[in-house]
């Protein structure tokens, strides 16, 4: 992709309504664009952002066993009525009447949709178990949408729901979708703490919020220190195997979002506790019959019986990791984009466009890097290397090949790391070759 005909409208000044970060620097880099409160439009260097991630988050369900399906984002609100939520919710819930004056609603969670599918397609417990996820675009009418895309009122998630026999499956299901939110969020290139958490409006028993910690959370959070740098080989596991032992040993140390924490067991902790604000990037909930029986979702057992399906939902705030992500990895110049989530692998800085010397060079590593199924982004403007660099920082690829007329002359270009600022001179292949492995 060319600078001068990549649609991304970056800001020189800070935004004064952005409060924090991530927030300040996806409008500065023209990742999004407010529409109305709390609601947002993604151009095209966020919406790169955002659909590498939903890949990673799909990846790690499809191994973990779900299938992908897609529901609607309006929903009737007779089958809300039937599970007893429609006026639970509240005003969260953004109410709708279509012209025959039917009672609609936009879609703040699945489990009343997913439900009704599952009971009117499923009646045998040879069916199950079975998990079932979409990644679709939800609507809280939220009292305080801010911090731009952390806490919106139209948000995308990833939801995924479970469908077993009885509590053991449940808890396999629980605990196989535990593990595949830790390796989603390893893979993001983030630490998600698994903590304790309240199930809320959703319902249930048991309850973990997956938190990255930074300064910014939203809420105060508390753990055990070694739960900070715990090393479990997840990559590993087998990922539809029996997971009870590597979830036991992650929570078999205290951690708990600001509902569940215990001060006696904090005060025991002593110096082994990490108060700290959390960013909720993941909730996973086992609810056993709640909706199933509230909506009359039964199977037969082996021996002929009627039995309520057990379930649990688990979400993962897809467009909330967008800024999650930044907030855990950026300096003062901009973003540093872990390499797996980055909006392309690297940014040509030519510094002198119109040079026949330095628009051929350029042009030379852009092709190479996109035989090599590389995505790199040339800047080709017509403006002061200043401007680029900063503007490169701003954007945070992990590499930028800096072409410039004086390094050409002496067979090199410049290749620095985003993430460690460090500029190396080597020849144009040497660059090929250390982004790609093999020279073009
Ligand atoms: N039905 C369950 C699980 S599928 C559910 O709705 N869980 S939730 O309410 O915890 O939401 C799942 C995830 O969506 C949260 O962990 C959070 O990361 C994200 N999320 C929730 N509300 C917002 C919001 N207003 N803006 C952005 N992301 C949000």
């Amino acid at each position: 992709m060319r600078l001068t005909e990549f649609f991304m409208p970056t800001l020189k000044e800070n935004p004064n309504e952005a409060q924090i970060v991530s927030h300040r620097f996806m409008l500065r880099a023209g990742m999004i664009r407010q529409s109305s409160a709390g609601i947002y439009s993604w151009l095209p260097l966020g919406h790169r952002v955002l659909k590498k991630i939903e890949q990673i988050v799909r990846e790690e369900q499809d191994r973990a066993g779900a299938q992908e399906l897609l529901m609607p984002t309006i929903q009737p609100a007779e089958i809300w009525r039937e599970s007893g939520r429609y006026d639970d919710y509240g005003k969260e819930m953004l109410r709708i009447t279509d012209r025959h004056d039917r009672d609609m609603l936009y879609g703040p969670t699945n489990e009343e949709l997913i439900t009704e599918i599952f009971r009117d397609s499923v009646r045998s417990y040879r069916d199950l178990p079975k998990m079932l996820y979409h990644i679709q675009w939800k609507f809280r009418d939220e009292v305080r949408p801010r911090f731009g895309i952390m806490r919106g009122r139209e948000f995308l998630m990833k939801d995924c729901y479970s469908f077993d026999l009885d509590y053991d499956g449940a808890r396999r299901a629980y605990n196989r979708m535990f593990v595949a939110y830790l390796r989603t969020f390893q893979r993001l290139g983030l630490k998600a703490i698994p903590m304790a958490a309240d199930p809320g409006p959703i319902g249930g028993d048991m309850s973990h919020e997956f938190m990255i910690l930074a300064e910014t959370g939203e809420s105060e959070v508390a753990c055990h220190i070694n739960l900070l740098d715990l090393d479990i080989d997840l990559m590993g596991l087998d990922p539809k195997g029996d997971m009870q032992s590597t979830v036991d040993s992650l929570t078999s140390y205290y951690a708990a979002t600001d509902e569940k924490r215990d001060p006696a067991i904090e005060a025991g902790l002593g110096d082994d506790l990490t108060v700290a604000r959390g960013i909720e990037v993941g909730h996973i909930f086992y609810f056993g019959t709640k909706y199933s029986v509230a909506m009359n979702a039964y199977v037969n057992n082996e021996k002929g019986d009627k039995v309520a399906i057990e379930m649990g939902s688990y979400g993962i705030g897809v467009s909330r990791l967008v800024g999650g992500i930044i907030e855990a990895s950026h300096d003062d110049d901009g973003i540093i984009w872990p390499e797996a989530v980055a909006p392309f692998d690297a940014g040509i800085i030519n510094l002198r466009s119109g040079d026949e010397k330095c628009d051929a060079a350029s042009e030379e590593i852009y092709l190479k890097l996109g035989n090599a199924g590389k995505d790199a982004l040339i800047d080709d403007r017509d403006q002061r290397g200043g401007v680029k660099f900063a503007d490169m920082d701003l954007i945070g690829l992990p590499w930028q090949i800096i072409v410039g007329p004086r390094g050409l002359e002496n067979g090199v270009v410049e290749l620095k790391s985003r993430a460690s600022g460090e500029r190396e001179e080597m020849s144009i292949d040497a660059a090929l070759n250390k982004l790609t492995g093999s020279v073009g």
